[in-house]
């Protein structure tokens, strides 16, 4: 993977035109970060080779060795309200899910499942995960970064991940390029981007996120901080909370950030 073999595969009018290339980096979130703070312009991709202080949601790290996956954060400034920059996250899920089926045959057409809000799995174990960062006042967003770590080629997981992660390459047996899907990735990504952006909702993509969607029509254990609770995972709103009905008939929305959602066997 090279910044000048990225360039020539970009086929996107904005997202990616400004690509940031690094060997090792501590996280692309950072410095796409530093970047939103310097005025970069929107659709600015921070591409790294290897990460050093790779970060999952909530304080978590993401396992980032070199060679084989990709780890990349994109700059926007989308105008929308602050509350809405989370749906973005599913946007992209869906843009990484369908940029793997738009790899075909080269990527072995994985039947690949969204793990509402934020994973791409196959089979229960996770491929992908999307961390959503922003800064804003009350009422604007200066920026909004959407960081997105695929596992491509690994086939060595640490072991406290071992029977959770996945890779493409374990997954297909195919030995894809990864400036390839990251192209295909982004060549979705604005596609969707601007029917998310025009809608101001996600009531363009809801039908085909739905589609992809692990849980749905399944039992699934919602753990809040007010306690757990199962119900059947029925889709998505407009407004990316996902619908779960309890056994009492009664349907809630879930918003990511405040709870967790597995499967009632594990993890999906
Ligand atoms: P998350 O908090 O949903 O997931 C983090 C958890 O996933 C970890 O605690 C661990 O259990 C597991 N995990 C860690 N590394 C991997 C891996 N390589 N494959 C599968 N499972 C793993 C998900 O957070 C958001 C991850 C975003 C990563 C990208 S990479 C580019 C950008 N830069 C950056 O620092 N983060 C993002």
């Amino acid at each position: 993977m090279t910044k000048e073999e990225l360039d020539s595969l970009m086929d996107t009018q904005w997202a990616g035109r400004n690509i940031v290339y690094y060997d090792s980096v501590d996280s692309t979130n950072l410095r796409i970060k530093q970047m939103g703070d310097e005025g970069a312009p929107e659709g600015t991709l921070a591409v790294a080779d290897k990460q050093t202080a790779g970060r999952g949601r909530r304080g978590r790290s993401w396992d980032s060795p070199s060679g084989s996956s990709i780890y990349m954060s994109l700059l926007l400034r989308p105008k929308i309200e602050p509350d809405q920059a989370p749906m973005l996250t599913l946007v992209m899920a869906l843009s990484v899910a369908e940029g793997i089926m738009d790899c075909g045959d080269s990527c072995g057409n994985p039947d690949v499942k969204i793990k509402w809000p934020n994973d791409i799995v196959y089979q229960g174990k996770k491929l992908c995960g999307i961390l959503t960062e922003m800064s804003a006042d009350m009422d604007q967003i200066h920026y909004v970064i959407v960081g997105i770590g695929i596992n491509v080629q690994m086939t060595d997981f640490p072991k406290e991940i071992q029977n959770t992660a996945t890779s493409l390459k374990l997954v297909t047996g195919k030995t894809l390029l990864r400036n390839e899907l990251l192209a295909k990735v982004l060549e979705e990504f604005e596609v969707l981007y601007e029917q998310f952006v025009s809608a101001e909702s996600l009531k363009n993509l809801k039908a085909e996120y739905e589609s992809r969607l692990a849980n749905k029509d399944n039992r699934v254990n919602v753990l809040a901080p007010s306690g757990a609770w199962q119900g059947i995972c029925l889709g998505i709103k407009e407004d990316g909370a996902l619908l779960v009905q309890r056994e009492d008939g009664n349907v809630e929305e879930v918003i990511a950030g405040e709870v967790s959602v597995r499967g009632i066997y594990g993890y999906v």
